[in-house]
């Protein structure tokens, strides 16, 4: 591993346009579950991917809202681990950066980390579902879900569901990224969610090494430019930092 962690170094030292995306693995070790952990509680007897779609919110608005109101108060507690700081400090170290997350957690911005990308919302963050347009304060105490303080509507969490578009701006910041950068680094993903999944390929395709840092190697590519570094991401990328700018 050590070579691969020299070769990784290397390719980062002399990187002039670093592209990150980031998956759940970023933030296991802060305590918050990846997507396809089994999920606790209640929740237990849910999929993910029923419950994370609008045709579930609205079927059953108040389950949908707890289970979000929960994972937000569970995300809230959590503290960014060292491979978010350890990103941040690559992104104040390398001429151009561009950090695009899957994760909802907020994480990245919370360990300084100024360029972030987010490609399926923020569940800090809360919406009309009518209107689509953020709301800044919401009634905790009285009726779940609340209802928008403008139109009525139903409020949900302002995050992308399973069926519906990425944000234009961020998904378009994405693919510049995936095709101009020299590099590519994809850490903790199992790249199953598309079209988050196809950016680290993009890149590979358009001439950018690849270097994937996981728990495990299923389900990523291998192959020429492509490297991977096995270990969790809070050890991982801060030894990464570490190999490359020894001082
Ligand atoms: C769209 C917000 C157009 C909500 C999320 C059939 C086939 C193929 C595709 C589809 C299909 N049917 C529908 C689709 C498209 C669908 C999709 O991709 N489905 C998948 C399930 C097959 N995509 C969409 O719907 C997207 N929209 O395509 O619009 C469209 C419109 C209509 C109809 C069709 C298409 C919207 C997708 C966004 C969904 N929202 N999140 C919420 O969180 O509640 S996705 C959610 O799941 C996360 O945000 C994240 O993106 C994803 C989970 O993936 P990961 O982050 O990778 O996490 P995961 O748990 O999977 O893996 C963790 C990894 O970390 C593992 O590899 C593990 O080994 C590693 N790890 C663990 N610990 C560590 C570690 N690594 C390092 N260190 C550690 N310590």
């Amino acid at each position: 591993m050590t070579d691969v962690v020299g070769l990784a170094a290397a390719l980062l030292r002399e990187a002039r346009h670093v592209a990150v995306l980031t998956g759940a693995g970023v933030s296991a070790e802060s305590g918050i579950p990846t997507f396809r952990d089994a999920l606790s509680g209640l929740w237990a007897s849910y999929d993910p991917e029923e419950l994370a779609t609008p045709q579930a919110f609205l079927r059953q608005p108040e389950l949908v809202w707890d289970w979000y109101a929960e994972r937000r108060a569970a995300i809230t507690a959590c503290a960014p681990n060292p491979a978010h700081h350890a990103l941040a400090e690559i992104e104040r170290r390398v001429p151009r950066f561009t950090l695009v997350t899957q994760n909802i957690d907020g994480l990245h911005a919370a360990a300084g980390s100024a360029t972030v990308v987010e490609l399926h919302g923020n569940i800090r963050r809360v919406k009309c579902f009518d209107e689509d347009v953020v709301v800044e304060q919401w009634d905790t105490a009285g009726e779940r879900p609340p209802r928008c303080p403008r139109c009525g509507g139903m409020l949900r969490p302002d995050v992308v569901w399973f069926g519906e578009l990425l944000p234009e701006r961020a998904l378009r910041a994405a693919w510049a990224a995936a095709e101009s950068c020299d590099l590519f680094l994809s850490v903790g993903t199992s790249n199953l969610v598309v079209p988050a999944a196809s950016l680290p390929w993009m890149a590979h395709r358009a001439g950018a090494s690849v270097v994937v840092v996981n728990t495990t190697d299923e389900g990523q590519h291998k192959g020429d430019r492509i490297h991977c570094l096995l270990g969790p991401a809070g050890t991982v990328v801060p030894g990464l930092v570490r190999a490359t700018w020894p001082e």
